[in-house]
């Protein structure tokens, strides 16, 4: 009984994740815990909101078109306008350059991006994923995101109340011959992310995302309309064949974002949605991600002394 034990350890490690991951996949409940933050919080958001405004001049994004924004990313789960100062795309590739990433998120896995020939070597297998930990202390364009008065006033309207940004995550994607378990382990199938009641991510790509380069793929319209193929698929949470998906939705809703460095989009990844394993240049992305609760699993914070290199 796998998925029994599986159950009774999320819910002594971190019971609050392991209830909202049952009872989040049930439209109703997700929109009345949202509706009861927003209620309760409206007073301070509505605060908020006039204090994003006020310094909105300072924002990264000029010339965005806020309303529409927020109404794309209400209609059809992702918007796109997003765009990073080419200073800031430079700014974070350096640091990624700089800095080690880890093989498949395990901090025992640190390596050199340059070096990951030898962490192949060293651990036997492709590297499909390697992120970053502690983006958020250590590289400082991270902090100027969080305070963006921007993004702050679409958290808090899409949100509907006090947004909370529960985690960063700076990863690469490489173009290799990747097992299945890692295309499956690192979302490269098809699937729905239930993270919290309500949430959503900011994607900014930090290399340039042509054909072949791992875009990420979306479905607009998806959330709150899962493929039914399956028994209990409306809530099941499950990876699904790109076959399920083509016979689901009209291919003009099957989203391939590619796009130069420096582009960035909101998506609630209750669409469906994946990534492309690469085949040509690897894809270096930045995502934040904010919700209605932290429940401690999405942010990249690892103690030092976890922290190990492979090379
Ligand atoms: O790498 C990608 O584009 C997919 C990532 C993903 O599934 C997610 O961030 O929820
Ligand atoms: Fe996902």
């Amino acid at each position: 009984m796998p998925r029994l034990s599986t159950l009774a350890t999320g819910l002594l490690d971190r019971p609050g994740y392991t209830v909202m991951r049952g009872l989040g996949r049930f439209r109703t409940v997700r929109r009345a815990v949202a509706a009861s933050k927003a209620l309760l919080e409206s007073a301070e958001s509505r605060a908020r909101l006039d204090s994003c405004v006020q310094r909105m001049d300072r924002t990264m994004f000029p010339g965005l078109d806020r309303e529409r924004f927020v109404a794309d990313l209400e209609r059809d789960g992702v918007a796109f306008g997003l765009r990073l100062p080419d200073a800031v795309v430079r700014e974070i590739r350096e640091w990624a350059d700089r800095n080690p990433c880890y093989a498949d998120r395990n901090p025992g896995h640190g390596f050199m991006p340059a070096d990951r020939l030898a962490a192949e070597r060293a651990l036997g297998k492709t590297v499909l994923v390697a992120q970053y930990f502690n983006t958020s202390t250590a590289c400082s364009v991270v902090e100027r995101l969080l305070t963006d008065p921007l993004l702050e006033w679409i958290a808090i309207r899409y949100l509907r109340s006090v947004p909370v940004h529960v985690g960063t995550n700076l990863w690469w994607t490489f173009p290799v011959q990747a097992s299945a378990a890692d295309r499956d382990r690192h979302a490269h199938l098809y699937h729905r992310d239930v993270d919290d009641f309500r949430f959503f991510k900011l994607f900014f790509y930090v290399t340039d995302v042509a054909t072949g380069d791992g875009a990420h793929v979306c479905v607009v319209g998806s959330q709150d309309r899962p493929p039914l193929v399956r028994p209990g698929d409306r809530w099941n949470i499950r990876r699904y064949t790109d076959e399920e998906i083509a016979a689901t939705y009209p291919p003009e809703k099957i989203l391939e974002i590619t796009a130069p460095a420096g582009t960035g989009f909101a998506e609630d990844t209750l669409c469906i949605h994946k990534g492309l394993t690469p085949t040509r240049a690897p894809r270096l992305l930045l995502q934040v991600q904010y919700a209605l609760f932290d429940y401690g699993v999405m942010h990249d914070r690892r103690a030092a002394t976890e922290l190990r290199s492979v090379t």
